[in-house]
């Protein structure tokens, strides 16, 4: 009986060598009908005795850019057979050529090395990134890797997941031949010039080295490099596997090991962030053919750490900045800030000093707003007051020349507000950066009731062109982010009140995998910086100042690592936070002003309690409209608040925990559940169901 599932390879001759190409788009992913007409394909040909050789080639940009993530929830019978493709490969009695070009990434680089050998376009890049899905490879990728290029590197391509080019590969020995012109033509011949080669070079066959100091290193570095997580264990263990035992033992133990990788919540949160990074760039009722700006040339007004920081981002992107500040010491101090990031960056190598001075040379230092006449976008990055920026907006309306954007990196103000001073309220946004703005990856995009379709999908644009995942959410009150820090510190804050210690709270949550708990990082960033925007959001709600007993930390003057002292102790001017006596005081005394019987939490409560208070704000600002999805909040959340991605975020792991769990937590600690979970919780589903939901209901 014929396989019904219609083949994604379409297949072709040139004289004695056949072509199977792969047409798949929009990366060729490894979905069914792709396996199906590669066996077809081979099968025909091992028999015929015309053909001398096979080329595998992609359609379209790139070959195969890897196994496809969306049928990983398949039933087994059901997934596309990678492996049994790849063993067809190895045991095809002919030579095999894989062309290569644009992203041959996880199963298709391993099907690459399944082939007897593999050319390339000079641009190709190869890689196994399944790590950064809470994977490993499972298609022969750990075992034939260390076959090539030793343990050490095989460890440092696999663990990394970060592709390599072309050229490197070649030295590597995992690429032939480079193919300068056609890719097909190049390949085809050749495969005419191996076609007689004999016995066939499958790498299966070679032997891999071992190296002990390379696999304790291993084990040492991913302690740190990827604390929590499964799969890079069973990578380690591996590839030391693919030295000690004949391939098909450690193949077939790489297989088990990739199905309780495949199984586990920590790939299931890491797939959901892959979709859900591509998702935020998709805006419902914003068309792919708006009309967008080309953005040449940018302002930025306010040298501080943010403005620094946010100029660097087009300086490394090659768009002139002119940066504004108000004294010229204050110039000096930013630009030597940015000097001096650049060189750091030169020394440790991850830059050139000729792309040090050619970035510095992009950026144009005035004192004055009149020179942003001729900018395509200004970015107000300066003191977060309502009164300053409504004041710099006034001004800007007058010298930006028509068309231009104007934007504010304001991290909690209304930003309709801040357009409502200009005349054109349609070219204003909030581009919200997250501090060090050159290095986080975020960039919540903050539109207005106003703001028109082209700065939105101008704005989107440009936060790829940066390299920033831009998610676009609605005016509130701290936006997505923010709003969720604030009743999440609340959290935090009342659990303390209750008996817990600051350091068991942060301690639950590095649990959980954030590089630092709630005090850790406000001490960071400044305690009086939160002080002041509750202080900010109390005036501007005519009410008394909230008396929490952060905030009568903050009163000592203790803001955190910048005064030596704050939730913490910083002895020396260090960073490493020690719990501090003074600090423990205060809270007793609190507590008995409060009469508040202390009481233990355990870690799991803590982490059940501030991860639910997390995901009710998530669904309340849902409700809302001030996020488009879900997933958007969980993208927020990664990128911008460290929630470690193989958790997928924190409405992804409210609806991993249960949501009827999340709200009895809620309930527990009395706190008001929001409509929208409930209603979830009730009918037994996800947040993802409610996205999907969601999106049919605005197709
Ligand atoms: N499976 C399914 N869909 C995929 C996909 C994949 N592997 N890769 C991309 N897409 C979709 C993506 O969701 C988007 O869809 C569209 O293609 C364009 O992608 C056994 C198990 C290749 C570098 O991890 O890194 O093999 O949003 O917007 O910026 O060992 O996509 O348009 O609907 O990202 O040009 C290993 C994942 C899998 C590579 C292109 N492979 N992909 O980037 O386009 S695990 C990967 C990428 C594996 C084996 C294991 C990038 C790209 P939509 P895009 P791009």
């Amino acid at each position: 009986m014929t396989d019904p599932t219609p083949h994604l390879i379409r297949t072709s001759r040139d004289g004695d060598v056949l072509i199977l190409t792969i047409d798949n788009p929009p990366v060729n992913a490894f979905s069914p009908g792709v396996p199906e007409g590669l066996k077809a394909g081979l099968d025909a040909a091992a028999t015929d005795d015309t053909v001398k050789a096979v080329v595998i080639i992609g359609g379209g940009r790139t070959f195969i850019a890897g196994a496809d993530i969306r049928t990983f929830n398949l039933p087994r019978e059901q997934a596309p057979d990678l492996r049994g493709t790849i063993a067809k490969l190895d045991a095809f009695p002919k030579p095999t050529v894989a062309a290569l070009h644009g992203t041959a990434l996880g199963g298709g680089f391993e099907l690459a090395l399944g082939c007897t050998h593999r050319v390339a376009t000079p641009d190709a890049k190869v890689g196994l990134p399944e790590v950064k899905l809470g994977l490993l490879p499972g298609a022969g990728g750990t075992q034939r890797l260390p076959r090539v290029v030793g343990v050490k590197k095989a460890l440092d391509l696999i663990l990394s997941g970060t592709p390599v080019g072309a050229a490197p590969a070649r030295d590597l020995g995992l690429i032939d031949e480079i193919v300068e012109g056609d890719l097909l033509t190049g390949a085809v011949a050749f495969a005419r010039r191996v076609a007689d080669v004999r016995p066939l070079p499958r790498i299966s066959e070679r032997p891999a080295q071992p190296d002990p100091e390379a696999i304790e290193a291993a084990r040492q570095s991913i302690r740190k490099t990827h604390r929590g997580q499964l799969s890079p264990q069973f990578i380690v263990d591996l590839v030391d596997l693919a030295t000690r035992t004949p391939f098909n033992e450690g193949h077939a133990e790489e297989g088990v090991n990739f199905v309780q990788a495949k199984d586990s919540p920590q790939s299931r949160g890491m797939r959901h962030m892959f979709f859900a990074e591509r998702e935020a760039a998709k805006i419902p009722g914003l068309d792919k053919t708006t009309p967008t700006t080309d953005i040449r040339r940018v302002g930025v007004i306010g040298a501080g750490t943010m403005g620094g920081g946010i100029a660097m981002n087009f300086l490394n992107a090659g768009i002139p900045v002119t940066i504004v500040e108000t004294a010229q010491e204050n110039l000096d101090r930013g630009l030597n800030t940015i000097r001096k990031t650049y060189e750091a960056s030169a020394a440790k190598g991850r830059l050139k000093p000729e792309d040090v001075q050619k970035r510095l040379d992009l950026l144009t230092p005035t004192l004055s707003m009149d020179d942003l006449g001729d900018a395509d976008l200004i970015i107000e990055a300066v003191f977060e007051d309502m009164a300053v920026k409504k004041d710099i907006f006034t001004r800007l309306d007058a010298v930006a020349k028509p068309g231009a954007i104007l934007a504010t990196n304001t991290s909690t103000l209304d930003v309709g507000e801040i357009a409502a001073v200009t005349s054109r309220p349609e070219q204003v946004i909030g581009l919200h950066f997250f501090s060090p703005a050159n290095i986080m990856k975020l960039l919540e995009i903050v539109r207005t009731d106003k703001t028109s379709d082209s700065v939105l999908a101008t704005s989107l644009k440009l936060s790829r062109t940066i390299g920033k995942v831009g998610v676009v959410v609605g005016v509130c009150n701290g936006f997505v982010g923010n709003r969720m820090l604030y009743a999440y510190r609340e959290q935090a804050s009342k659990a303390v009140l209750e008996g817990a210690t600051p350091q068991a709270v942060d301690a639950a949550m590095n649990s959980l995998g954030l590089p630092m708990g709630p005090y850790a990082m406000s001490d960071m960033a400044g305690l009086d910086i939160g002080y002041m925007a509750r202080r900010a959001a109390a005036e501007r709600a005519g009410q008394p100042m909230p008396d929490d007993w952060v905030d009568r930390v903050v009163q000592l003057g203790r803001k955190g690592q910048k005064t030596g002292a704050g939730v913490y102790d910083y002895p020396d001017g260090g960073r490493t936070p020690v719990p501090s006596p003074a600090v423990d005081d205060l809270i007793q005394a609190y507590r008995a002003e409060k009469g508040v019987q202390p009481r233990e939490a355990t870690q799991d409560d803590l982490i059940s309690r501030l991860t639910a208070t997390l995901a009710n704000e998530g669904a309340r600002i849902l409700e809302e409209g001030i996020a488009l999805r879900a997933s958007d909040i969980d993208t927020i959340y990664t990128y911008g608040y460290g929630f470690p991605a193989y958790r997928g975020g924190p409405m992804h792991y409210a609806s991993e925990q249960g949501l009827t769990t999340v709200v009895q937590t809620l309930e527990r600690h009395s706190l008001e559940v929001a409509p929208l979970l409930r209603r979830l919780a009730q009918e037994g589903k996800t947040f993802a169901q409610y996205d999907a939901e969601r999106a049919k209901s605005q197709t």
